[in-house]
């Protein structure tokens, strides 16, 4: 198969500039097809754009069958995930930039070169290692957006230890339910955190999330905290306690690197789904990497020497796959933001963007649309003329945003990348190649190579030409999660059982008449608040674990900046007389449970909730009256009593 990776490709004058466009609309077209018709053969191929220490025998052995369910690719290969994205770039670039790492204080910046990272990197490794660190253990990683995030993740690789790493803006609960379900042996956190102006504390969780932890039957097995001084704040010092500054410059900047299979993890990462608890989705050493390497590469057609910023937070998988393991696997350079977008002001992103001549830059469309909110003070005195991508992660990209993206802040000479993923895929699964594809404003477009989406009616019958259903996968593709740690029933029941055969994405999309794809949101009870995941059981079994509280159900709405809000429509206990205090008690509760970004921004107190007669909530109906949409609640004929929706109107309060 030929493909297109060697091809030096002419280069040709687009948005005013001479660029290498490496494939043309009908490359494209055949390589895709052949990526499907010989799956194996064409990542069989990518798979040579990293090292492999032991190479594989076998491309790809899956089956989606629910019964003997199993995704593994290249499983006979051993290769070091860290070596791949540090050592083999120091024969070419051990002087070039690894990490601009940029501040929240726009005073401070770092530039990391490879071999400074390489020094890093093993440091942090010998002294994983000398707490007893080995291959297959858990490291949760709980750190502000600083350079050591990355050494961290990439000292796991280099030793064959898998790291979860853990949002800081999630509470202490949450990261006990994380420590305790992987059972990690070591925590890597930061004192504080510096965002938008503001020290957040980290260590201080870190603390409780244990005494929360011990407190659980299973109990945790951290016995060592590894502590990096970021915000200089005092913090309570524990037994199990290390200063990262004091402790890893004593160990020496070389060490040998752990072979792992292919199929060995390289991290847990946690998501939330429609019930339980969140998911920890496991993914593999080889075919990640692959996949992450592959798609960075075209996606963003990264050009050696270019400057790529993603805006995103290493605690999400977006910042796993394009901040860390995707460029760096490239021997890009990359650069890790501290801050918000909007700090000290709405012109920051163009400031760092001219500070630091970022050519791809990729963010959410949530930012996008606060920028937008002052869109003089967004552009500000910025020039950026260095942008050549702009890319969009996270949530559908309305279409007017698209536009301002591209027109003012890309200033019209910009290609715009709408990439459609998931925590579960592990990397870009939709987008429109740059210089390849036409973009439409809002639309995923087109599949990446070697991926086979479908839309499913709900008899999972697939629907062919214009069609508007379930968006499925119907082949796997090596970036794919594996499984749920510690839990593979409940990895088939979410993916595998709703559509058989098929790996269903939770999101509803449209097809168009050009056989382009649209996605429309999820179609499970997944909300999508600023970009990040959040399951309306989580948020309900929050609010109900009020003592005043009886009963709660929650529901998304439209919101402007967000994209989507929420809304919790709460029953009191007997004798509990709701107020404004209640409400803001109950707002505080929730965001000390589960975090800042799950802070309810309506609480609705009602006596009732609509209720089919076999009990289930039918929040149909509590989705049309958050979005002031009640005039068409269509049939509530089957509910056990109509009045109380009644009550629910009478009382919204998005009006
Ligand atoms: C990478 C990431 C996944 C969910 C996904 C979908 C939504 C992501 C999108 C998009 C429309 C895009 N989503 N990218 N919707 N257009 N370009 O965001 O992972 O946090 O797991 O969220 O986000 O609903 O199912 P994750």
């Amino acid at each position: 198969m030929s493909d297109s990776r060697e091809q030096a490709g002419n280069s040709t004058a687009v948005d005013g500039r001479k660029v290498n466009k490496r494939l043309d609309a009908a490359a494209y077209q055949k390589l895709y097809k052949a990526s499907v018709s010989d799956n194996e053969g064409f990542w069989g191929e990518q798979a040579d754009r990293i090292d492999w220490i032991k190479p594989f025998t076998t491309v790809k052995d899956v089956s989606f069958a629910r019964k003997d369910l199993h995704i593994r690719w290249y499983e006979d290969g051993e290769l070091n995930v860290c070596v791949n994205c540090v050592d083999r770039h120091l024969k070419t670039r051990s002087g070039q930039a690894a990490i601009i790492w940029e501040g929240d204080n726009p005073d401070q910046q770092r530039t990391i070169s490879y071999s400074e990272l390489y020094e890093e990197v093993c440091r942090l490794a010998n002294a994983m290692e000398a707490r007893g660190i080995t291959k297959g253990d858990r490291v949760i990683l709980y750190m502000p957006m600083v350079p050591q995030a990355a050494f961290a993740m990439l000292a796991c690789a280099r030793i064959g230890a898998v790291h979860s790493v853990v949002f800081g803006g999630f509470s202490a609960n949450a990261l006990a339910d994380r420590i305790v379900d992987c059972q990690a042996r070591m925590v890597i956190t930061a004192d504080g955190s510096h965002r938008g102006g503001k020290t957040i504390p980290l260590k201080p969780n870190v603390d409780e999330a244990l005494k929360i932890a011990e407190q659980q039957p299973e109990g945790h097995q951290v016995r060592t905290v590894l502590v990096s001084k970021v915000s200089g704040d005092s913090v309570d010092w524990l037994d199990h306690d290390l200063w990262y500054d004091e402790f890893v410059p004593t160990h020496e900047a070389v060490h040998e690197a752990v072979p792992v299979n292919a199929e060995d993890p390289l991290f847990i990462l946690y998501t939330s789904g429609s019930t339980g608890k969140p998911k920890g989705l496991q993914h593999s050493s080889g075919g990640y990497l692959v996949y992450t390497a592959t798609t960075f590469s075209y996606t963003f057609n990264y050009q050696p020497g270019e400057v790529f910023w993603c805006a995103a937070d290493v605690g999400w998988v977006t910042g796993h796959s394009y901040i860390v393991y995707g460029p760096l696997a490239n021997g890009a350079t990359t650069l890790m933001y501290e801050g918000v977008p909007t700090y000290p002001n709405l012109g920051r992103c163009g400031e760092v963007i001219d500070k630091h001549k970022v050519n791809i830059f990729y963010i959410a469309p949530t930012a996008i649309r606060t920028l937008m909110t002052d869109q003089k003070r967004a552009i500000g005195s910025s020039q950026r003329d260095s942008l050549r991508i702009l890319g969009s992660v996270g949530e559908p990209i309305n279409p007017g945003v698209w536009q301002w993206f591209h027109d003012e802040f890309g200033k019209g000479q910009c290609q715009v990348v709408d990439t459609w993923w998931q925590t579960e895929t592990g990397g870009i699964m939709m987008t429109p190649l740059p210089y390849v594809v036409e973009p439409k404003p809002g639309a995923a477009m087109t599949p990446f190579f070697g991926i086979q989406p479908q839309l499913v009616d709900k008899r999972s019958d697939i629907l062919e030409g214009k069609a508007d259903g379930h968006l499925v996968i119907l082949d796997s593709w090596p970036g794919q999660a594996r499984t749920i740690w510690n839990n593979h029933e409940r990895f088939i029941d979410t993916y595998f059982s709703t559509h058989d055969g098929m790996y269903f994405t939770g999101d509803g999309a449209k097809r168009d008449e050009d056989g382009h794809f649209w996605i429309t949101g999820r179609v499970d009870d997944v909300l999508n608040v600023s970009g990040h995941r959040l399951g309306t059981a989580e948020v309900e079994s929050a609010v109900v674990s009020h003592p005043k509280v009886a009963e709660a159900a929650v529901v998304g709405f439209p919101h402007e900046l967000k994209g989507e809000a929420i809304y919790v429509y709460v029953i009191p206990n007997d004798g509990v007389v709701p107020d404004e205090q209640l409400t803001k008690e109950l707002r505080d509760w929730v965001r000390k449970g589960l975090g800042p970004v799950a802070s309810p921004d309506m609480i609705q107190w009602t006596h009732g909730l609509p209720k089919t007669r076999s009990g289930k909530i039918m929040r149909r109906i509590l989705r049309k009256i958050a979005a002031n949409e009640h005039e068409t609640l269509g049939d509530t004929s089957t509910l056990a009593d109509p009045q109380v929706v009644d009550e629910l109107i009478d009382n919204r309060l998005n009006r």
